[in-house]
Order: structure tokens, then sequence, then C-alpha cells
């Protein structure tokens, strides 16, 4: 405890890890295979440094002269060629099975997923001729089963990274780039958009909730119903005189635009804005009469003219969505 501005500062850097977004906490093969490889990497890099420096140590005491040209000469083509070439060489034979991509069946679930300034549109196309389930800012997959995720973008390129389930994949306008993952537990993870992509690159950010199988399946089969809670009241009448539904979806009622976020079962999301807020209704109102107070560049007008307590109206109708 001698250098109390160390500790504060190893410290402070722990405490910005947690298990929901990391890379050294997985529940996918693929982040178990981007751990083995990370944790391979930093013991040889260990190994090569210590070597290094006892070999300096090793010549800095070594008596003057004893070394000579061919000596030296035999070092730089050991350490500075041969060496390395090897070394390189056994990582891609390592490395290369990493690379192969996954392959994912007719079966599988496919999962397309948009980058969009600054959320995520996200559409579930199971198997079986089954209909499409549009959502946003959320993802559940089911535990155990291939899930083929495909990723584009509308504007800009975005990244997409679940730290703890696989690599980044990026997002780009015009092409679909697959990412197929298993999940392997139970549990909810975060994920987050890893390029830059505007001001609010870093409020972009979603949820990925890995639910049994069977869970899963009834909750898509209940998702696609018409929304829970979509019915008369001074929010919902609110929400329709505005025109919000120009621009969002809730299924059962008139709404139905994909310009921005599916609100269909916004209730049950964990978080508002793209996984930046917690969905309390007095953060929703404030995003409703501000979006780019909480998110600068945001791409959805402001309501100044709402007043508070019809927002607060607003927010609770769309609280009630599941
Ligand atoms: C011109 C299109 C447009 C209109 C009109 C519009 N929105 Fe939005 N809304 C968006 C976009 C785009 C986003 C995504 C913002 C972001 O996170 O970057 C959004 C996000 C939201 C969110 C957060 C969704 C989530 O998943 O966290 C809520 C809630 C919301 N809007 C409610 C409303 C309400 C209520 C109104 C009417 C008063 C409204 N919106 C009008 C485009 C619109
Ligand atoms: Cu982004």
């Amino acid at each position: 405890m001698r250098n109390p501005w160390l500790w504060t500062m190893v410290l402070s850097g722990l405490t910005a890890c947690n298990a929901e977004q990391s890379t050294l906490h997985v529940f996918g093969a693929e982040a178990r295979e981007v751990r083995q490889m990370a944790l391979v990497l930093t013991i040889g890099a260990v190994v090569i440094v210590a070597a290094m420096i006892a070999l300096y140590l090793r010549a800095l005491r070594a008596p003057e002269g004893k070394l000579t040209h061919h000596d030296g000469m035999r070092m730089v083509l050991w350490l500075g060629a041969i060496g390395p070439t090897l070394i390189l060489a056994a990582l891609l034979i390592y490395a290369l099975p990493a690379m192969r991509p996954r392959t994912s069946g007719p079966g599988d679930l496919v999962v397309r997923v948009d980058g969009e300034q600054f959320w995520w549109r996200v559409a579930y196309r199971p198997s079986g001729g089954v209909a499409m389930l549009l959502s946003a800012n959320e993802i559940r997959i089911p535990v155990g089963r291939t899930v083929a995720f495909e990723l584009t973008a509308q504007d800009v390129i975005h990244s997409f990274w679940i730290p703890g389930l696989a690599g980044k994949m990026d997002m780009i306008p015009g092409r679909t780039n697959r990412l197929v993952v298993k999940a392997e537990k139970v549990g909810r993870y975060r994920g987050v958009c890893a390029e830059f992509c505007g001001l609010s690159h870093a409020l972009m950010a979603f949820d990925v909730i890995a639910m049994d199988g069977p869970d899963f399946d009834a909750w898509l089969n209940r998702s696609r119903s018409p929304s829970q809670g979509a019915t008369a009241s001074q929010g919902a009448a609110l929400f329709d005189a505005h025109g919000c539904g120009a621009c969002h979806a809730i299924r059962g009622t008139a709404h139905d635009a994909t310009i921005g976020p599916d609100l269909s079962r916004f209730g049950e999301r964990r978080t508002l804005g793209a996984g930046i807020l917690p969905p309390t209704s007095a953060n929703i109102a404030a995003f409703i009469r501000s979006p780019q107070g909480a998110k600068p560049g945001a791409r959805m007008p402001a309501y100044p003219q709402i007043s508070a307590a019809d927002a607060q109206a607003i927010a609770l109708y769309l609280k009630g969505l599941q």
C-alpha cells in the first residue's frame, strides 16, 4: 500500500469488469475460442519477454569480448528471423480452424439484425414458414440451438458485438454478413456497437436474453399475437394524436410503421433507447420530449410541446405493452 494511486488505478480498472459484457465470461463456443486464443497469446508474450530479459541480464554480466561477431549474427538469425517465423507459423496453424465459418442448417433460427443510427432493428425468422416477427433493441435466443444472425445496416457501418457470445461482425449497408452462434447458458448478456457510427455510437447497446428452448418457443408464439396492453387509454389516444404511429409499430393497433423501433413489446424490454437507460416512466417521458437530450443525434423528433403530464401518460401506456 505504499503507492495509493497505483492501487486506486488498479481497483477502479477492476470495477469496469462485469460478467454481463465481458470476453472472459463466455456463454458460447466462439467466444470461448477467442478467450482461449487471448490466453495463449498472453502466456506466449510473457514467456518471450521473460526470456529476453534473462538474455539481456546474461549479456550484461558476460565479460567483454566473450561474444564474437559470428555469435551475434547467429543470435540475430535465430531470434530475429527463424524464431518469429516458427512462432507465427505455429499460431497460424493453431488459429486457422477458428476462422472456419460455422455452418447452419435449414432448421436453424435466423435472426436478422439491422444497425440503425442509433438502435437495432431485430427480425426473427424461424424455420418452417412461420411468419417473421419484428422487434428492436433486445434479442432473445434459445440455448443449445444454432442461431444464424444476418447482419446488415441501413445507413453507415456498425459492428455487432456480443463479447460473451462471439467475436465482432461488421454490419455493412448493401451487404449481409452472417454470424452463426450457439448459446450454452441461460442468462442476460449485453451487446454493443463496436464501430464508430456517429454522435451516439457509444449509446447504442442491446440486451441478449438466452432462454431455454421451450421458453423461447413459447415467447416467440406469444409475441406474434397482438400486443397486450394496446387498449384504449389516455396514453394510447395521445400516442395516436401526436402521430407517433408515423414511425413506430404496435401489433394489434393501426400502427405498423417501421422507421423507428417496434414498440409492440416495449414494456418487456429492460432498457430504453437501445441499452442506455432504465425504462422508468420518468425516463420514458423525458425521452419522448427530448430524445436528443438522452442521445445526441437521435433520429426521433423532439416533442417539447407535449406536457410533462401527457408524456407521462404515454410512458405508462408504452410500459404496459407486452
Ligand atoms: C420520425 C420518426 C419518429 C417519430 C414521429 C417518433 N419516433 Fe420514437 N423513435 C424514433 C427513432 C428513430 C427512435 C430510435 C432512437 C434511438 O434510440 O436512436 C425512436 C425511439 C423511441 C423510443 C425508445 C424505443 C426503445 O426501444 O427504447 C420510444 C419509447 C419512442 N421512440 C416513443 C415515441 C413516441 C411516444 C412518439 C410520439 C410522441 C414518437 N416516438 C415519435 C423515431 C420516431
Ligand atoms: Cu453503431
